[in-house]
C-alpha cells in the first residue's frame, strides 16, 4: 500500500495511488464507446465478465431482476432499452467482486495498520464474509457467531440509562422493508434518533416542498419529462451522477425543447451523448446534444438567478404580456401579491452580484421560461447543501408556480435523489423528526409506543457524541466516517461511543475509526438472493419519482454466513427487546408479512403485496402533482426570502467539494474523473485561472486550502494540486470526501441542518 507523498488527509479519503497525473479538457459526447470501454474494463477487473454482463442485463428490469444498486433515477417503463449506464455496471460489479475478505485478512492486518491505508484499496479487498468483533487486547478483529454479537449489542443498549444514548444511522440503500423493521426497531426501542444519509444530500428539498406544496417530493414522472419543452437542470452532474438522465436529455433535444444547464461548472451532461442503446449511434458515433445553454452562477448564486428570472417575468406580465397563470394564481397559491412586491423592490444590481449573471443572461434565460408552455425544474446538491438550500428550493417552487407549472402535464418539480432508496427511507419511517399522524399510525398497525419526542439527526448526533452523550452507534449501511462532514472531529466523536456497529457489505474507513468495542455485520447484496423460510424473497424500493417496484437477486450470497438487511435487523431487536411482543422472526420468515404490516402503518401502501407485484410496481401518491397542497392554507404557498450575502471575503474563496467520475459518494473506483479530464489525481482543486494568477500559482502547483469555519476555526489540507478550470471568479471546486476535512462540524444551514459542503470558505496558498 504506498502513501500519496503530497496528501496528508488525516483520518482517510484517500483514493487510489499511483500513475502519473494529468489532465486536460475532455471534448467528446458523454456515454457512448468512452463509457463502453470503461464498463468493459468494470467487467474484466470483475474476473467474470461473461456471468456479470448477463446479469446486467436482467438490472432495472421491469417485473423481475434486481434494482439498480446506483442512484434513484426511473427505470424506463417501456422495458425496451437496455436501460442502464457505465456507472451503475461499475456500482453492481463492485459489489459482485469475487474478491473476499474473510477472518483469515483480519488476523493478518492489525487496525491500526489497516488505518494507513487507502478508501480504495479497503474496499478493493472485497466483500466481507463473517461477523467480526474487534478485540481491543491485539488491535484485530475477531471473528464472532452471530449470536454473540446480537448479544453484545443487545447487552449494551439494555445496559443504557437512556435509549437516547444511542444512535441509529441509514444510508439510502435499505430497502423499504429493512427500512420499516429498522424505523420498528428503534422506535420500539425508544427513541427517534435516527439520522441518515438525507440530512446530507436532500433534506433541504423535503423541509422546502413541505413548507411549499405540502409534500416533500418531487411531482414529476418520465413521462411530464417527454412532454416538457423546457428543463432546467440546475447544480446536478448528470453525466456522471445520473448517467440515465442524458437519455432524458437527448430526447429533449431532439423534439425541440431547451435544456438549459445552471452550474458554476461546465459539466459534461451540458455537451452531447452518444444513446447507449441506440445501436445506430453507438455505431456512427452519432450525438445528439444534452443542453441547449449554460449559465454559470457562482456558487450559492441560484437563488438571485431564479428571483432574476421571475422578476424579469413578472415585468413582462406589468407591460402587459400574458406570461403569468392568472387562473392557477388565484385559486390554487397564496402569497403571489406579496412576492410579486418583492420581485419589484430587488434590484437588477443586488440580482447580478448575487448571481454572478449579467442581466442580459438572467432576461434571456426568462424569455425562455417566459415563452415555455410546460417547464420541468430538476435539482440536485448544488443547490441543497448550501447555507440557503431551503431558500433557494423555494424559489424554485416560486418560479414554477407564476406560470402554473405544477400539477400539469409536462411541468413540476424535479428534485434528482441520490441513493437508490434514499426517498423510499423517507417514506417507511426514517425520520428524526416524525410527524404525530405517522407515529399514531405505526403505533396502532404495531401495537408499540413510540417516542414523540424529536432524535438527532446526522450533525446533532455527532455533537452530542463529542459530549459524550451517545454511547452506542449503529451504521445500517454506508460509510459514516468518511461521509459525515469534519472527518477529524468526526472520528474523534466515534472513538468516545462504548459500541461503534456497521452492517456493510465491503470494508471501509467506519470499521476503523470505532468505539472501545466494535462490531462488523456482513450483509447480503441487493444483486444476491435471499432465502428465507418461505423461500427467496424479494424487497421493494421507490425511485426519484415515487415509483414503488419490487427487487430481487439473483446471484448465489457472496458467502454462506451472509445475513439479510431485515434478519440482521430482526436479530438486533430480538436481542434488545426480549419480551417485544413484535413478530420479529415471523416477519423475516416472509417478507409478504412485513409489507402486510407496512399496509396498515403507511400511508398510500394499501394492498401492498398485490400492487408492488404488478409490472412496474406502483406509484405513491403525490397530492401536490393533483393540485392538492397540504399546507396550512391548503394552497401552494409562495416565499419570501432575503437574498443571500456572501460570506467571502477579500482573497477568500467558496469552495464546493463534489464526486468525480469515478467514485461512488465514499467508494472511489480509480483516481480518473473522465468528463473532467483529469487521470490519476484526487488530491486537487479546481480553480479560475484570474484567481490563480492572483496568487501566482500555475497548472499543477502544490497549494494548502484552509477553511475558515463561521466560528473562526480553521482546518488545512497540504500539497493539493492547483488546476484552471473554466468556473467563476471566487470560486473552487474539490473532491469529497477528502476535502471533509475541511467542513467544519458547526458550519451548517440553520434551515436544513445540513452541512455546508457546497459552501466553504477557504484560502488557497502555495505550499511552502
Ligand atoms: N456515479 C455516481 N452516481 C451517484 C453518486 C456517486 O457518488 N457516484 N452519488 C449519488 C448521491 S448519494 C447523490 S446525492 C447524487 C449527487 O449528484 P450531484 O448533485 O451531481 O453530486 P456532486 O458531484 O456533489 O455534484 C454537484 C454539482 O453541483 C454543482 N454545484 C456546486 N455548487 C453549485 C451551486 O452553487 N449552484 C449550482 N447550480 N450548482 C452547483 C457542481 O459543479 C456539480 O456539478 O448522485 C448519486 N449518484
Ligand atoms: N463533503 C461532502 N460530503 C458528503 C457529500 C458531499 O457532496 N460532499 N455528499 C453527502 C451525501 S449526498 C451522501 S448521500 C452521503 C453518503 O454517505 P453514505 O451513504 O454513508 O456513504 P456511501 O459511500 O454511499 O457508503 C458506502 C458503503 O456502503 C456499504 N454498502 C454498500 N452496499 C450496501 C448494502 O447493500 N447494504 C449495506 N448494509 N451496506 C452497503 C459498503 O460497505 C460501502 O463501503 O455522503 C455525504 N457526504
Ligand atoms: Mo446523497
Amino acid at each position: 500500500m504506498t502513501e500519496s507523498p503530497e496528501d496528508n488527509t488525516p483520518a482517510g479519503g484517500r483514493g487510489p495511488t499511483g500513475g502519473t497525473p494529468s489532465h486536460k479538457p475532455y471534448k467528446h459526447p458523454t456515454a457512448g464507446w468512452g463509457a463502453a470501454v470503461s464498463v468493459g474494463k468494470v467487467l474484466l477487473k470483475a474476473d467474470e465478465p461473461i456471468n456479470s454482463a448477463r446479469l446486467m442485463t436482467t438490472m432495472n428490469h421491469e417485473g423481475k431482476g434486481f434494482d439498480c444498486p446506483g442512484c434513484a433515477w426511473p427505470d424506463d417503463q417501456h422495458g425496451l432499452h437496455l436501460d442502464l449506464c457505465e456507472n451503475g455496471i461499475k456500482h453492481a460489479t463492485w459489489e459482485m467482486t469475487p474478491k473476499r475478505v474473510g477472518p483469515e485478512f483480519f488476523a493478518e492486518h492489525t487496525v491500526t495498520e489497516l488505518s494507513a491505508w487507502n478508501d480504495h484499496d479497503l474496499e478493493d479487498q472485497g466483500r466481507l464474509t463473517e461477523p467480526m468483533s474487534y478485540d481491543p487486547g491485539t488491535d484485530r478483529y475477531v471473528p464472532v457467531s452471530w449470536s454473540e454479537a446480537f448479544e453484545l449489542f443487545g447487552g449494551s443498549l439494555r445496559e443504557l440509562d437512556s435509549p437516547h444514548r444511542a444512535l441509529f444511522y441509514t444510508s439510502g440503500r435499505l430497502s423499504n422493508e429493512a427500512t420499516f423493521l429498522y424505523q420498528l426497531f428503534v422506535r420500539e426501542f425508544g427513541t427517534n434518533n435516527l439520522p441518515d444519509c438525507s440530512n446530507m444530500c436532500h433534506e433541504a428539498s423535503g423541509r422546502a416542498l413541505t413548507a411549499a406544496v405540502g409534500t416533500g417530493k418531487g411531482t414529476v414522472d418520465l413521462n411530464d419529462i417527454d412532454q416538457a419543452d423546457t428543463i432546467f437542470v440546475m447544480g446536478v452532474n448528470a453525466a456522471s451522477n445520473v448517467p440515465r438522465m442524458l437519455t432524458a436529455l437527448a430526447d429533449a433535444y431532439s423534439r425541440g425543447a431547451r435544456v438549459i444547464h445552471v452550474n458554476p461548472l461546465i459539466e459534461a451532461a451540458s455537451g452531447r451523448t452518444i444513446v447507449p442503446h441506440e445501436f445506430r449511434a453507438m455505431a456512427t458515433f452519432h450525438a445528439t446534444p444534452t443542453g441547449t445553454m449554460n449559465l454559470q452562477p457562482r456558487i450559492g448564486g441560484d437563488l438571485a438567478l431564479l428571483r432574476g428570472i421571475a422578476k424579469s417575468v413578472l415585468e413582462r406580465a406589468d407591460g402587459g404580456a400574458q406570461v403569468l397563470d392568472e387562473e392557477f394564481l388565484s385559486r390554487f397559491t397564496t402569497g403571489f401579491e406579496d412576492y410579486r412586491a418583492l420581485c419589484a423592490q430587488t434590484s437588477w444590481s443586488d440580482l447580478e452580484t448575487a448571481s454572478g449573471l449579467s442581466s442580459a443572461e438572467i432576461h434571456s434565460a426568462a424569455n425562455i421560461y417566459a415563452d415555455a408552455t410546460r417547464t420541468v425544474i430538476m435539482w440536485c446538491l448544488g443547490i441543497t447543501q448550501q447555507e440557503h438550500g431551503v431558500d433557494t428550493v423555494r424559489e424554485i417552487v416560486n418560479l414554477l408556480l407564476l406560470r402554473g407549472n405544477i400539477g400539469r402535464e409536462g411541468t413540476g418539480l424535479c428534485p434528482i435523489r441520490g441513493h437508490s432508496n434514499v426517498q423510499g427511507n423517507r417514506t417507511c419511517g426514517i425520520d428524526h423528526r416524525p410527524g404525530a399522524e405517522f407515529l399514531d399510525r405505526l403505533a396502532a398497525a404495531c401495537d408499540i409506543d413510540p417516542p414523540r419526542e424529536p432524535g438527532l439527526d446526522t450533525v446533532r448526533g455527532l455533537e452530542a457524541m463529542d459530549r459524550g452523550e451517545i454511547a452506542v452507534f449503529l451504521g445500517m449501511g454506508g460509510n459514516f466516517a468518511l461521509a459525515a462532514p469534519d472527518t477529524d472531529f468526526t472520528a474523534q466523536a466515534l472513538g468516545k461511543c462504548a459500541l461503534t456497529v456497521h452492517v456493510s457489505t465491503k470494508l471501509n474507513r467506519s470499521h476503523l475509526v470505532h468505539g472501545q468495542r466494535a462490531l462488523i455485520l456482513p450483509c447480503l447484496g441487493r444483486t444476491e438472493r435471499d432465502t428465507q423460510e418461505s423461500g427467496e424473497q424479494s424487497v421493494s424500493v421507490e425511485d426519484s419519482m415515487s415509483m414503488v417496484h419490487l427487487s430481487r437477486g439473483m446471484k448465489p450470497p457472496a458467502a454462506p454466513s451472509l445475513l439479510s438487511e431485515p434478519a440482521i435487523i430482526a436479530g438486533l431487536a430480538r436481542a434488545t427487546l426480549p419480551d417485544s411482543t413484535t413478530p420479529w422472526e415471523h416477519y423475516i420468515g416472509d417478507y409478504d408479512r412485513i409489507r402486510d404490516t407496512m399496509q396498515r402503518a403507511l400511508d398510500g401502501f394499501e394492498d401492498f403485496n398485490r400492487r408492488v407485484r404488478g409490472p412496474n410496481g406502483f406509484r405513491l401518491r403525490q397530492p401536490a402533482r393533483e393540485r392538492i397542497f397540504l399546507t396550512p392554507s391548503g394552497r401552494a404557498e409562495f416565499s419570501l426570502a432575503p437574498l443571500p450575502v456572501s460570506r467571502t471575503g477579500e482573497g477568500l474563496l467558496t469552495l464546493a467539494t463534489v464526486r468525480s467520475h469515478d467514485q461512488w459518494n465514499t467508494t472511489i473506483y480509480s483516481a480518473n474523473d473522465r468528463y473532467r479530464g483529469v487521470h490519476n489525481l484526487r488530491t486537487l482543486i479546481f480553480l479560475n485561472p484570474e484567481d490563480m494568477r492572483e496568487r501566482g500559482l500555475s497548472d499543477m502547483d502544490l497549494v494548502d486550502i484552509t477553511s475558515i469555519a463561521k466560528d473562526g476555526s480553521e482546518r488545512t489540507v497540504n500539497r493539493y494540486r492547483a488546476i484552471p478550470y473554466d468556473l467563476p471568479r471566487g470560486n473552487a471546486v474539490g473532491y469529497m470526501p477528502e476535502l471533509n476535512v475541511l467542513c467544519a462540524i458547526g458550519d451548517f444551514s440553520p434551515q436544513s441542518d445540513q452541512p455546508l459542503m457546497k459552501h466553504l470558505t477557504v484560502s488557497v496558498r502555495r505550499s511552502g
